[in-house]
């Protein structure tokens, strides 16, 4: 069993993860992402998907032609732990 974040981690989250928001009604972080055109959108896709394998967790997420969408929790907690925020961070990582 994988334990949710707690106290100190989710006051971080504001300082560490600035570009993404809790989910109304959901123990979850999500963020938008906005790029050129599909084909950079799609880049983007697989590198992530390559980070999640690379960590063993894994995104919900959607796609509309240049936007992507993340959603991060934990099935095995379930609500936020520690293994959302790094692959946030690790996500956030690859916009530099
Ligand atoms: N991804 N978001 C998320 N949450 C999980 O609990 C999770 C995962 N990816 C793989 C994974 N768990 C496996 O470690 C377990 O299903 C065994």
């Amino acid at each position: 069993m994988v334990d949710r974040l707690d106290a100190a981690g989710r006051a971080a989250l504001a300082q560490d993860l600035p570009g993404w928001a809790m989910v109304e009604g959901r123990d979850a972080i999500r963020r938008g992402f906005r790029f050129a055109d599909f084909n950079q959108a799609w880049g983007f896709m697989s590198r992530v998907a390559l980070l999640a394998e690379k960590q063993d967790h894994h995104p919900e997420w959607s796609n509309v032609w240049n936007r992507v969408e993340i959603t991060l929790s934990t099935h095995d907690a379930g609500g936020l732990s520690t293994r959302d925020v790094a692959l946030a961070k690790a996500i956030d990582g690859l916009l530099r």
